[in-house]
Order: C-alpha cells, then sequence, then structure tokens
C-alpha cells in the first residue's frame, strides 16, 4: 500500500479547511512574477535584521527556491538570516554610498579603507548585479513625510510603549524610525501606513500614556510644542499618515509561513487568531505552545501553493519526522 503524497487540495478535504484566498496577501506574499537570479557566493548590501537601521556587507550563502540566505562577512554563520528574492531590505554594492547611509563594514575593515571593487577582487567574490534587485525599481508616491520631522511611535522592541519619535531617514515609501534620545538599536522601518505610528498629540488624544525622550528633564510637564520648538523641528504633519485598510484574514484559513524559530522552513499553518493588523499562527500538527503573532504584512506570508510555485520544501505532516519548531532567536 503505497502512500499518497501529499497535496494542499487533499489535505483541505480531508481538514474541511480552505485556503486563505490569493488577494488577501502582498505583491511580496504572493506569487513572484520572475524567478531567484542570486547565486551563492554574490555580495551585496542589506539590512541587519536584529538592528535594521545598519546596512551591512553580506554575501548569498544559500538559495531555496525564491528565498536567499545572507551571510555577514566576516561574522559566524550563526547570524545568517533569510529574506525573499524581491526584499527591500536588501540592494545592490554602492546602494549606501550614493543614499548617504552609513555601511556595516566587514568585521576587520577600516573606515575609509573600504572599496567595494578592491574588496570582491580581494576575496575572489562577485557582486550581484543590479537588475536582479526588484526593489530598486517600485514606483513612490511622495509622501509628506521628511527627515528629521517628529511623531509618537511603537518602540517595536516593547510594544507597550508608545514614544516621542523622529524620521530618521526616508526611503522609496518607507520610513526610518528613531527614538529620540535612545541609541538606534529600536529603530525600524515602516510604511506610511503603519499600525505602529501616529501623529504629534496621537497619545494626548486617545488618554495614553506618551513616553517622553530618555534623560528629558522634565518628563511630566512635557510638551510637545516646547519640545519642537526647543529642537527646532517639526511634527510629520498628519495627513502623511494613511489608514491601513481591513486584512481580511479570517480564523481556520490556511497559509505557508516562514517558521521564525527556524527559518530555513516554511510550515503548512492554520491561522489561529486575527486581530486589527495581526494573525496569530498555528503550525498544523505541532502544539498550540509553538503558535505566536505575525504582522499581516510580514513576508514570511505566503498563500497556499507558494511553496510548490516556487520550488521550496513544505513541511507537513508526511514531511516529517522533521525538527519540531526550534527554540531561539
Ligand atoms: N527596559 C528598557 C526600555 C527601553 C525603551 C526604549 N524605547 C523607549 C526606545 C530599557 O530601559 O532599556
Amino acid at each position: 500500500n503505497k502512500k499518497r503524497a501529499w497535496s494542499w487540495p487533499v489535505y483541505l478535504e480531508e481538514e474541511k479547511a480552505v485556503a486563505a484566498p490569493v488577494k488577501l496577501f502582498k505583491e511580496h506574499q504572493s506569487f513572484p512574477q520572475s524567478r531567484n537570479s542570486f547565486k551563492v557566493g554574490m555580495k551585496l548590501e542589506g539590512l541587519d535584521p536584529c538592528h535594521p537601521s545598519l546596512f551591512c556587507v553580506l554575501t548569498v550563502s544559500e538559495i531555496q527556491g525564491y528565498r536567499i540566505r545572507l551571510h555577514f562577512d566576516g561574522y559566524q554563520e550563526c547570524y545568517d538570516f533569510w529574506v525573499n528574492a524581491d526584499s527591500w531590505d536588501i540592494k545592490p554594492a554602492g546602494w549606501c554610498e550614493k543614499m548617504g547611509h552609513k555601511l556595516l563594514l566587514p568585521k576587520g575593515c577600516k573606515d575609509g579603507e573600504f572599496n567595494w571593487s578592491m574588496y570582491v577582487k580581494n576575496c575572489r567574490g562577485q557582486l550581484a548585479p543590479k537588475h536582479l534587485f526588484k526593489s530598486l525599481n517600485t514606483s513612490v508616491t511622495p509622501s509628506g513625510f521628511r527627515t528629521g520631522m517628529k511623531l509618537e511611535a511603537v518602540d517595536r522592541k516593547n510594544p507597550s510603549l508608545i514614544c516621542v519619535a523622529t524620521i530618521a531617514a526616508v526611503v522609496d515609501n518607507r520610513l526610518l524610525i528613531h527614538f529620540d534620545n535612545w541609541d538606534d538599536t529600536y529603530d525600524y522601518w515602516c510604511d506610511a501606513s503603519s499600525p505602529y505610528i501616529h501623529p504629534v498629540g496621537f497619545c494626548e488624544e486617545a488618554e495614553l500614556t506618551l513616553t517622553t525622550p530618555a534623560e528629558y528633564k522634565h518628563p511630566k510637564s512635557f510638551s510637545w510644542e516646547k519640545y519642537m520648538e526647543e529642537t527646532g523641528t517639526q511634527a510629520a504633519p498628519a495627513r502623511a499618515f494613511k489608514p491601513r485598510p481591513p486584512h481580511g484574514f479570517q480564523y481556520g484559513m490556511k497559509l505557508e509561513v516562514v517558521d521564525k524559530r527556524n527559518a530555513m522552513l516554511i510550515r503548512v499553518t492554520t491561522i489561529a487568531d486575527v486581530e486589527y493588523h495581526r494573525l496569530k499562527v498555528h503550525f498544523d500538527g505541532w502544539s498550540d505552545e509553538y503558535d505566536y503573532w505575525v504582522d499581516t504584512d510580514s513576508p514570511d506570508l505566503h498563500p497556499v501553493g507558494w511553496c510548490q510555485k516556487t520550488a521550496h520544501p513544505l513541511q507537513h505532516h508526511s514531511s516529517e519526522p522533521g525538527l519540531p519548531p526550534g527554540q531561539g532567536c
């Protein structure tokens, strides 16, 4: 008795479940229009996912379907991470210099001594060609956000805090959020429809506590007006903040999701709960103690069939015994 190969249609039928409709997914989550042409060994610049204000020198260390594993030059392999081939977070060599962003150099390289063409020559590497970067051709609508403008933003590492923040950079339709008087380890990139950013005055209006800048002398008597005068700054205009439309994902729908505990794996997944801008993901066949919340715009969410279309393995019951959702990260 040969066991039948696992397939989504059969599984959905057995489970009496539905796939999350493709139209609920953003372009960067849905089926790609082009192939992944990155190759192992190619070098590029990209955001450190644990410290997203920093662009770093990276090398493609593995290809799996439409995904690439990236390695920090000069650092240990345990810091490697995965992105989709169309990720906005990766840029061709020279991008930082052109845009005036700081580039974290490979370990051991001194500031002012780094030069991409010498570097690839010396390590016999190659640069990832510009045309592979989909994110360079995004169309951009002017937003009203400018570098230096003030706003109120959720600290994503301490999500109960809404804080005094500044737009540290604007690139394409993305904003780099920085928290006043804190170091840049809390910084993150988002877009104008992010649920984590609000105009000046939001907390007062909603009767929420606003976390004032670190070391602010009189936190109790903080006033935006006074603070912006002292710092010679302006508020980001309220009209620049865009509402995010409802996501449409529902409890019980199935999809394919990257397991953050072992990011090389994409698993058969069920939506276990929904919120205004987040989903709770449950990995089919595993205990619900492994469930966690993911933002609906996460690049780790994909429609049913994504793995098959992009030639990526999909973890399901009959692909086990596999690793249980591991610990870590
Ligand atoms: N317990 C943390 C909180 C830091 C919050 C930083 N935000 C506001 C940017 C600490 O004191 O380090």
